[in-house]
């Protein structure tokens, strides 16, 4: 039987009570840090852990398969068990224990890092305008706002409305809010310093996944001369497009958008991301530096190349 820890994350992951990229991949890797501690104090056997983990990983890949940072957190998982593999029992349970420990600690360290880096884009008194709720860039505007007063302008962001989120957490900072709807973007655009926004991926052709409407946004932006800043961590990058993988976009429940009742004989669609090109883009914010899109994908094509664990959390993902 899976785990409750696992089972429970999962649904939670489906069902879109946890959202946001970083949140999904760090809630999927404690998930499974809790189930090891349970197997730790039943004293279980590392063969048996390691195909509970196997297990645990196919049921969290299938919560959100087209969550790229969900599939590098797992395989993250993979290979650190590939790594300890020959270490007896006991050794073996707390080494992997420390190395998702430390993994949750790199997130938090590379999530600070970009919010100094970011927050230097901000200037005293700017208008900034965002879509949807990204923790990453919320860091940002943190950081930012303990220095500085701007103005943030919020899209709801239809249908999941993750705009009243960001709307409530940055009012809780103190910062001032102007909450609009999704088609208000470019009327507002040219009271706009900047537009800022997170991401889901970064593809190998340096485009930048985001919630549907990213890109329509992006569109104004360049059309008013405002330029588009991305707060994405290099774990964004997604290795798997180098080789040919295409990105899927995910498209969700039809009821979302509209009770299909309402209208029937139309296809209602409800794609949940689009892909903006990188001519929108100004720049993508890292812990690594502020770079153009190609620069980015440049710098981490050389550094990372797909693991065969990552091609296995595709194939589970997509049941391929
Ligand atoms: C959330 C969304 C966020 C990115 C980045 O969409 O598009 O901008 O996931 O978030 P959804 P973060 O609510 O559908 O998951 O910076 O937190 O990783």
């Amino acid at each position: 039987m899976v785990h409750p820890a696992i089972s429970e994350t999962a649904k939670a992951i489906k069902e879109l009570k946890i959202q946001g990229a970083r949140n999904i991949a760090e809630r999927a890797v404690a998930a499974i840090y809790s189930m090891l501690l349970d197997e730790k104090e039943k004293g279980t056997e590392k063969e048996e852990i390691i195909e509970r983990i196997k297990e645990a990983v196919g049921v969290l890949a299938k919560s959100r398969p087209t969550e790229p940072a969900l599939r590098s957190a797992l395989a993250y998982v993979l290979r650190e068990v590939t790594r300890l593999k020959d270490l007896p029992t006991g050794i073996f349970t707390d080494a992997l224990i420390e190395s998702l420990e430390k993994f949750a600690e790199r997130m938090d360290e590379t999530e600070k890092k970009i919010a100094e880096i970011g927050s230097g884009l901000i200037e005293d008194g700017y208008t900034i305008i965002t879509h949807c709720h990204s923790s990453t860039l919320m860091g940002i505007f943190r950081k930012a706002s303990e220095e500085k007063e701007f103005t943030v302008i919020v899209t709801e962001t239809r249908p999941k409305y993750q705009g009243k989120k960001t709307a409530k957490e940055l009012l809780e900072m103190g910062v001032k809010v102007v909450y609009i709807v999704d088609s208000a973007a470019y009327y507002f655009m040219k009271q706009a310093d900047i537009y800022m926004t997170g991401a889901d991926v970064i593809t190998a052709d340096a485009r930048v996944i985001n919630k549907v409407g990213t890109a329509l946004i992006a569109l104004a932006a360049h059309e008013f001369g405002v330029p588009f800043y991305v707060a994405a961590s290099t774990y964004k990058f997604d290795p798997a497009t180098v080789l040919g993988f295409s990105e899927p976009i995910e498209e969700r429940d039809p009821a979302e958008v509209i009770d299909p009742k309402e209208l029937k004989g139309a296809e209602i669609r409800n794609p949940a991301f689009d892909a903006t090109p990188p001519n929108l883009v100004s720049g993508i914010i890292s812990e690594k530096g502020v770079f153009s899109p190609y620069t980015f994908v440049s710098l981490l094509s050389s550094e990372k190349t797909i693991d065969p664990q990552l091609e296995t959390i595709i194939k589970l993902a997509f049941n391929r």
